[in-house]
């Protein structure tokens, strides 16, 4: 009978592993979501991941990455255990001290970075749980006293129901765990309202010329639950409106603090901006329109008088989250916001409940700050902000860009009763403008596109284009975009990093 205990001990590892995670996220669950060990293992790992892998991670997974990201530490955190498992065939006392260890681990990291001791809890419970089924399980696979040989089957049954049942509950109690952290966000978002005061200059009305209204094409407002989301943070910050302030300090001649409260009672402007994702792919979603209220960083950052000196302002988030800003584009005339107010609602926590910045004709990740308390006026020379240091841009100037939308990839279209098939798509060059947009079908001339009515050169355009008398059989539509300053959309596929993907966006459909 070959030895089956290097197997059973590994076993025993693994399953003790997923109690601990299980049984971490129960307790964390009842208590405080942000003292599970799987979310302070991700916001920990997070900054210290290669950017291309992020890259990579956001390709595949696109905005499930961050449950990739638990999926993965799980996978790790059983691989670990299985080996220590292992090693307790012959050392029990060594694998012991090293699964509390790894158990401890997020213990250690959380009270490093000034987190309470209650917070400890979870993890400390999980690893007691843990070690208590690793050692249940090896004295079941060991048959205690006796020798390999002459253990029982009846031991091996119980030893592998136990395992299984474990497992079971272990995996249930992390899924569990990671839904509830979902739902008491959702929940959160949900209560803390603020009430926005009216603008003092709203928006005007959108025109009906502003929205082609075609079936499958992005609408020219984005619903605030429709809206990308893209940020470092495992679970968004709750930031309590009442005690949040913005702090401008740096290069300044006086610092400004302001609260809530006095944020409010200032002449608030509503501005419709896109805001775009430098990681967003060719054809990538990673986009969105909204309106916008808050009040121009403009008018705080003169309060606080810049010095000449002074070329960028490094906003910082309540999780610390920086990004730097040209100072110019905070303080030119453009419609630069300390935003409050989204699509009629407050911020979203998701998008940066109570306050975020947003800055038209920027990427998000050197301009919208979101859960922002802090602007220091700086340099470029001597600060770098979060992605600059993982290779990213500075700066991060928008290019002209635009998708295909209609028709969906593969899909099989007929003529409407004009006899067109009828393209259409999204274009955007914020603070430029979209001056023109061309359509080609296969490698036939290029079209102009119609154009919906521009809100703003803030904001994107759509446009349709149709073609009559296509051929039956599979065509490809490919899309250019030219700003209002004539740069013409560039063709030439290079990767994002590190000002933004570039490439024009293709679609094969079939003519039926
Ligand atoms: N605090 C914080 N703000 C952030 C980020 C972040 O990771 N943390 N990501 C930025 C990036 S890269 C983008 S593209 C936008 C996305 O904003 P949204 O999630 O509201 O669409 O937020 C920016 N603001
Ligand atoms: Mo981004």
């Amino acid at each position: 009978m070959t030895d089956r205990r290097p197997l059973l001990f590994t076993l025993a590892g693994i399953v003790a592993t997923l109690v601990y995670f299980g049984v971490a996220e129960f307790i964390a669950g009842a208590f405080s979501a942000t003292s599970a060990p799987l979310l302070i293992l991700g916001q920990t790992i997070i900054p210290l991941v290669p950017t291309a892998m992020i890259k990579a991670a956001i390709a595949i997974f696109g905005t499930n990455d961050k449950l990739a990201l638990v999926i993965t530490l799980v996978i790790v955190g059983a691989l670990l255990g299985g080996v220590i498992g292992r090693i307790g065939l012959h050392r029990r006392l060594l694998s012991l001290v090293l699964l509390l260890g790894l158990g401890i681990l997020p213990v250690v990291l959380l009270l490093s970075t000034g987190g309470s001791i209650l917070d400890a809890i979870p993890a400390l419970g999980g690893a007691a749980v843990g070690c208590g089924a690793y050692l249940g399980l090896i004295r079941l696979g060991d048959g205690r006293e006796l020798r390999a040989e002459e253990v029982s089957d009846t031991d091996r049954r119980t030893f592998f129901g136990l395992a299984a049942g474990l497992t079971a509950v272990g995996v249930a109690a992390i899924a569990a765990g990671q839904s509830s952290s979902t739902l008491a966000r959702n929940a959160a978002g949900a209560v803390t309202k603020l009430v926005l005061p009216r603008a003092a200059t709203s928006a005007p009305k959108i025109s009906a010329g502003a929205d082609l209204g075609i079936d499958g094409l992005a609408p020219i407002i984005t619903g605030n639950d429709d809206f990308y989301r893209i940020d470092t943070a495992l679970v968004p910050p709750a930031v309590d409106a009442a005690s949040w302030s913005l702090h401008i300090h740096g290069m300044v001649d006086e610092e400004v603090t302001i609260t809530m409260e006095e944020l409010l009672e200032l002449p608030l402007e509503e501005h419709r901006v896109t805001l775009t994702c430098v990681s967003n792919q060719v054809g990538g979603d990673l986009v969105g329109n909204a309106t916008w209220l808050g009040y121009p960083v403009r008018e705080l950052l003169k309060r606080a008088r810049p010095s000449v000196d002074a070329d960028m302002v490094l906003s910082t988030s309540d999780d610390g989250f920086t990004a730097s800003t040209p100072l110019e584009a905070l303080t030119d005339d453009r419609a630069s916001l300390l935003a409050v107010g989204m699509n009629g609602d407050p911020l979203p926590r998701d998008h940066g409940y109570p306050a975020r910045l947003v800055v038209p004709g920027l990427y998000g990740f050197v301009s919208a700050t979101k859960w922002v308390t802090d602007l220091e006026v700086t340099r470029f020379d001597d600060k770098e902000a979060y992605w600059t240091k993982r290779g990213w841009s500075t700066h991060g100037p928008v290019l002209v860009a635009s998708r295909v939308d209609v028709p969906r990839a593969g899909a099989h279209v007929s003529a409407n009763k004009k006899g067109e098939i009828v393209t259409a798509g999204m274009a955007w060059a914020q603070h430029v403008g979209i001056a023109e947009v061309k359509v080609r079908i296969d490698t036939d001339d290029w079209h102009t596109a119609e154009l919906s009515e521009e809100l703003t050169t803030d904001t994107w355009r759509q446009w349709r284009c149709a073609f009559d008398e296509l051929e039956p059989g599979s065509h490809t539509v490919t899309v250019r975009a030219v700003d209002e300053d004539g740069n013409v959309q560039i063709a030439e596929r290079r990767p994002a990093i590190p000002g933004s993907a570039t490439g024009l966006h293709d679609r094969q459909f079939v003519v039926d």
